[in-house]
């Protein structure tokens, strides 16, 4: 049966979340390993346990053809030189690509193929979209003033990989520079100094 209320659902930008849906929230406890700065991380984390992202998903759907999204807001901020960001992930079914949209903010999304040898970055940014193709390891980065919200839509049966990210990371690290965010190699982060 169709029906319009099923069809048809309220998102509310400002707090990130899809009217009626389920919603996760990843504090900053919950991304040990994230960020290339572990010394900061934990000094930081000894002052607070702030709030970094929440997504909100429609993810009823189950089937061939099917699709799910999530209204992803990230808060703005840094953790020594890093930006906020998400864990970052695979798709469980490695084939499954995704479709980002910019609603507010600015940020970066980083890139990787699922064996990690090649890298891209890219800006996520209102009123444009972002395909992240199969095979694709994906992280949300805030580099702006206020939260970042995007909504990803994916295939109903992507399933979420977090694990190898966690065992090898992302290649490429966002900091902040003096002339702004720069997007610099993991391998180069211990030469790198806040401005
Ligand atoms: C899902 C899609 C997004 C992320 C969200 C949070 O395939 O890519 O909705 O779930 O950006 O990131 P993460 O890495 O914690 O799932
Ligand atoms: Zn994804």
């Amino acid at each position: 049966m169709l029906s319009v209320p099923d069809i048809v659902r309220r998102l509310d930008l400002a707090s990130g979340t899809i009217e009626g849906c389920p919603t996760t929230e990843r504090r900053l406890s919950d991304l040990r390993g994230v960020f290339a700065d572990s010394d900061a991380y934990e000094s930081a984390l000894q002052q607070q346990d702030p709030l970094i992202y929440r997504v909100s998903t429609i993810q009823e759907g189950t089937g061939q053809g099917e699709l799910h999204c999530g209204l992803g807001v990230l808060m703005p901020g840094r953790v020594g030189s890093e930006y906020f960001m998400t864990k970052g992930h695979l798709h469980s079914w490695r084939p499954a690509a995704e479709f980002y949209i910019g609603l507010k903010g600015r940020g970066i999304m980083l890139l990787e193929t699922d064996v990690g040898n090649d890298s891209v970055w890219c800006n996520l940014l209102p009123e444009s979209l972002v395909h992240v193709p199969g095979n694709t390891a994906h992280r949300t980065v805030n580099i702006g003033d206020e939260p970042l919200v995007y909504i990803g839509i994916y295939p109903s049966d992507a399933g979420h990989d977090y694990s190898t990210l966690t065992a090898r990371n992302f290649r490429l690290v966002v900091v902040a520079g003096s002339h702004g965010p720069k997007v610099i190699r993991r391998t180069d982060f211990p030469a790198h100094r806040l401005p």
